[in-house]
Parts: C-alpha cells; sequence; structure tokens
C-alpha cells in the first residue's frame, strides 16, 4: 500500500519531505491540505494530526508528524542512502544537533517573512514595523551561527555529505529568497553551499518544489490567493499576534 503524505507545498518542512520521497522513488498519494483555505482545521484532518500541522505521513494505520521525524522514518523504512541520516553514531548525532537547533531558530524565524509579505495582508493585518526589524536582525544572527557553526570549512552542514539537515535548512531559507530577501549576499560559503545542495538535489525537482512558493508575491498581487476559512482566519490572527 502507498503512502499518504498530507502536504501543502507551500510549506517549508512539507517540501522538505516532498523532495526526499522524490529523489528516493517513493511511491505516495500527494493528500493535498490546502493551509490558505484551512483544509489543516478540518475534521479528516484533524482525525490525522490533532496538532493541526502539515505535513504529516499514514503508512497503513502508523500515523506520524513533524518533518524530521518523517523524513527519518523515511529514510530508515527506504534504506536511502547512508548519507542523508547516517548509521555513524557521531554523524548521526551531527544531523540530530542540527535539528535540534533548526527547531529552536530557524524555524518560526525564516518564516515570519512570509506573514509581513503575504498572509498578514491577506487577512488585513500589518506586521508591525518593529518586529520585522527584529525578524531581520533574528534572521542574520542565524544566519551567521548556520555559517560559523554548522558550516564552518565543511561542504554540509553535518560534515563531509549531505544530511536530513541541509534539506530542512534549504527549504527554510527559500521562504525569505522567495520574498526578495538577500540572504546569500556577502555570504559566498553559505551562496556555495546552497549551490551544493541544490545541484545534489537537481535543478528540476528544486524548481517543481519551489514553483508554489517562488510564485506567492505573484499571486498576493494578482489577488489569486483564496480567502481563509474563519477557522484559519482566527489561527492566522493568534500566529501573526505570536510573531516576536
Ligand atoms: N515542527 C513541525 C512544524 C509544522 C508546521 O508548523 N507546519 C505549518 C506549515 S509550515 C502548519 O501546518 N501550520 C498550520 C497552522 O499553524 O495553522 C514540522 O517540522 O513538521
Amino acid at each position: 500500500m502507498a503512502l499518504e503524505l498530507y502536504m501543502d507545498l507551500l510549506s517549508a518542512p512539507c517540501r522538505a519531505v516532498y523532495i526526499f520521497s522524490k529523489k528516493h522513488d517513493i511511491q505516495f498519494n500527494f493528500q493535498f491540505v490546502d493551509l490558505l483555505k484551512g483544509h489543516h482545521h478540518s475534521k479528516e484532518y484533524i482525525d490525522i494530526n490533532p496538532l493541526r500541522k502539515l505535513p504529516s505521513l499514514k503508512d497503513g494505520k502508523f500515523i506520524l508528524s513533524e518533518s524530521s521525524a518523517i523524513l527519518i522514518y523515511l529514510s530508515c523504512k527506504y534504506q536511502t542512502p547512508d548519507h542523508w541520516y547516517p548509521s555513524d553514531l557521531q554523524a548521526r548525532a551531527r544531523v540530530h544537533e542540527y535539528l535540534g537547533w533548526h527547531a529552536d531558530c530557524i524555524r518560526g524565524t525564516f518564516g515570519i517573512p512570509l506573514w509581513v509579505q503575504v498572509l498578514g495582508p491577506l487577512i488585513g493585518v500589518q506586521v508591525p514595523k518593529e518586529k520585522v526589524e527584529r525578524n531581520r536582525t533574528a534572521i542574520d544572527q542565524a544566519l551567521q551561527w548556520l555559517e560559523d557553526k554548522f558550516l564552518g570549512d565543511r561542504p554540509f552542514l553535518a560534515g563531509q555529505q549531505v544530511t536530513l539537515a541541509d534539506l530542512m535548512a534549504l527549504e527554510e531559507l527559500m521562504q525569505p529568497v522567495a520574498l526578495g530577501y538577500e540572504l546569500f549576499e556577502g555570504r559566498p560559503r553559505l551562496a556555495a553551499w546552497r549551490g551544493r545542495v541544490e545541484a545534489f538535489l537537481g535543478a528540476e525537482l528544486c524548481q517543481e518544489a519551489h514553483s508554489i512558493i517562488l510564485s506567492i508575491l505573484e499571486q498576493a498581487a494578482k489577488k489569486t490567493l483564496p480567502t481563509p476559512s474563519p477557522e484559519a482566519y482566527q489561527a492566522m490572527l493568534l500566529r501573526i499576534a505570536r510573531i516576536p
């Protein structure tokens, strides 16, 4: 039986799971859960993930949320090349070290520009200027750590080979990039890392996975984005209020 993957490619963690599955020819049914229409608040989806977050995986009766857990599950179940999630204890620990930091400092920081430029305006809310500035500082600080602590003089974030850490990081960084942030300007090591990861994944797959996020500003300008459902609207208001 094929896997069910519940995703919306507007979301960075969903794109990481999508790219990984496609890259390894893992067969899955793409269950599109439209975040903007608030389909993650539907009864059907809450039965899959009561946390109302994407992505989720269903493998027979086994249901799993959290993109990093899903990626690890897929890499182990389908025995994808070892470099993604190394069997060597210390190399694997480096991947977890990154993923822990990613959850603290990258998630929740690199997604804010989307709220500022697209999602807030979609529901008629402007993110206050001081929050936007604070976010820009947090992004710059996180990029510095990414470059100094994780990348260092290595080709990839967790060492000599591409791992799940690189995939998760790339997808988060794509969000501000799609909105015109010059994240790589003055950061040649990070720019070269991005080039290596994208080359490894393949330009075609990256283009396909990134097409929605890369066209989001255009869609917003043309007003072709869906109107969020009342439930999604309420959740979006709360999310914006929580921006530090
Ligand atoms: N830590 C989770 C984060 C999942 C998450 O925040 N997903 C977002 C999309 S990027 C979501 O479903 N948001 C819906 C909401 O919060 O209402 C993961 O990595 O899977």
